[in-house]
């Protein structure tokens, strides 16, 4: 490198470095002295260099990309993203597995976490979902004890398949999920060959009122390809890495991963008498009932310059919903509009939308003042409270979501009265080949050898429910 393009190191306050290889001491052999400031201040940024880890979905890798509106669905929505066939935004998408701490192997049996955001011109468009339709449990108030049951013991601190089991034995509304989890999909080759579902039921609303219940597909247009147990235990072993790796390889090759998006529609009403209750998390839309319609087509086209500063400190939250997105009276999905933003405040402070993977690409007009690390001018001298007279920023009707028909009293309604947890589990099961189906149990097996045997027993009876030669032949493989 030529002299003059050479850098002096300096201080965080920009104060020139004499020296960074030996320490300020009395005489050559005497003790360090206090005045080495160059040396405090190092020792002291290293001890705080770490922020608080997600508590789900800490490792992880980060793409920017660009959304491509390519089909029309304009009478569903007043989204100007939609208003025409061309339209795109810029777009950050986070990919995770959900139960591994930061430096855990990344190719693991586990749901991955397929996080979005669209930088739209009417705010961030966050659809922070997995690569799977639906999920373990259906009401939020199970979220804290099912992901306890899935980490570590809290005495050896070890992972226990008999924790995970027992929970799952004891929840029947997680089969569905622990299918599609144990069979070929539940290890991803790369995250660039698995697809994408916001998972929960959405909505969309237009201009005249009407409100569309929605659920979001990102088919990956990679092909899917999977892992068997056995690769996927080499490969953590050489490279834990493997699919970070992966997705920064392939955009520095320019092999851009794109991800077809597609929507389920379903009319407002038809909510009220469809077979299926369709604000669960646990079920799908048979897709003969509700076919897939074409959005766009998402592609990922550039790495993070700083993996902390963009990954690390992305921020995803799905209650971003510009006009003519919205939520649904899920009962999981209505526990994430508030989780998310409480996890960035404590995780990375409380200005952590202002930092710039997070800043939205449209002006920001908020009265939110101060708070640690406002960096972004504060909004200067302008007025900070409303009402006013002094032409501060007003809210405006004309962006108000229809209003959503509410019956019933307020109770603590038994979600398990009614439900089916056993047929949409049973018909994936009949869907796969016998190749599927072998791996499917196989893995079973293997995850179940070391369970007590009472928990198998359990749960080996909401197999059978599912279908009878699931529940025999996992019955079998342990010799039950
Ligand atoms: Fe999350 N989830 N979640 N989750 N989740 C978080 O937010 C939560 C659920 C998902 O790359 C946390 O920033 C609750 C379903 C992804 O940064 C936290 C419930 C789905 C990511 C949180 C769920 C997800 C998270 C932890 C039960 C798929 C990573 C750190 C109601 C539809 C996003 C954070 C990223 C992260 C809460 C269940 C997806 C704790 C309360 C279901 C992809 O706020």
């Amino acid at each position: 490198m030529s002299k003059s393009s050479k850098k002096t190191m300096t201080t965080d306050a920009g104060v020139p470095v004499s020296d960074n290889q030996n320490s300020l001491t009395a005489g050559p052999r005497g003790p360090v002295l206090m005045a080495d400031y160059h040396l405090m201040e190092r020792m002291a940024h290293f001890n705080r260099e770490r922020v608080p880890e997600r508590i789900v979905h800490a490792k992880g890798a980060g793409a920017y990309g660009t959304f491509t509106v390519t089909g029309d669905i304009s009478r569903y929505t007043r989204a100007k993203l939609f208003s025409k066939i061309g339209n795109s935004c810029e777009m950050f998408v986070r990919f995770s597995t959900v139960a591994g701490e930061l430096g855990s192997a990344d190719t693991v049996r586990d749901p991955r976490g397929f996080a979005c955001k669209f930088y739209t011109e009417e705010g961030n468009w966050d659809l922070v979902g997995n690569n799977t339709p639906v999920f373990f449990i259906r009401d939020a108030l199970k979220f804290q004890d099912f992901i306890h049951s899935q980490k570590r013991d809290p005495q050896t601190g070890l992972k226990d398949n008999t924790m995970q089991w027992d929970f799952w034995s004891l929840s029947p509304e997680s089969l569905h999920q622990v299918t599609i989890l144990f069979s070929d999909r539940g290890i991803p080759a790369t995250y660039r060959n698995m697809n994408g579902y916001g998972s929960h039921t959405f909505s969309l609303w237009n201009d005249k009122g009407e409100r569309y219940w929605v659920k979001w597909h990102l088919k990956t247009m990679q092909g899917i390809k999977c892992l068997t147990e056995e690769e996927a235990g080499r490969i953590a072993g050489q490279d834990p890495d493997f699919h970070r790796r992966d997705l920064f390889t392939a955009i520095k090759q320019g092999k851009n991963p794109k991800w077809g998006v597609q929507i389920q529609i379903m009319p407002e009403k038809d909510a009220e008498t469809y077979s299926i209750h369709p604000f669960d998390l646990t079920k799908v839309w048979p897709h003969k009932d509700y076919p897939l319609i074409e959005v766009g087509v998402m592609e990922l086209n550039r790495s993070p310059e700083n993996y902390f500063a963009e990954v690390e400190q992305s921020a995803f939250e799905p209650s971003n919903l510009p006009p003519g997105f919205g939520a649904s009276p899920d009962k999981m999905l209505q526990a994430r509009l508030l989780s998310y933003a409480d996890a960035h405040r404590y995780r990375i402070g409380i200005n952590y939308a202002a930092l710039p993977v997070n800043k939205p690409r449209c002006p920001v007009h908020t009265y939110n003042r101060d708070g640690h690390m406002r960096f972004d001018g504060n909004y200067g001298g302008t007025v900070n409270y409303q009402p006013n007279s002094f032409d501060g920023p007003m809210d405006d009707k004309q962006y108000k979501e229809p209003p959503l028909h509410i019956s019933g009293d307020a109770d603590r309604y038994d979600h398990r009265e009614g439900n089916d947890d056993y047929k949409q589990a049973g018909d994936l099961y009949r869907l796969m080949s016998a190749d599927q189906k072998a791996q499917l149990v196989g893995n079973i097996v293997r995850a179940m050898k070391t369970v007590p045997k009472d928990i198998q027993l359990r749960q080996i009876d909401h197999f059978h429910k599912a279908d009878k030669d699931y529940g025999d032949r996992v019955a079998s493989g342990l010799g039950l």
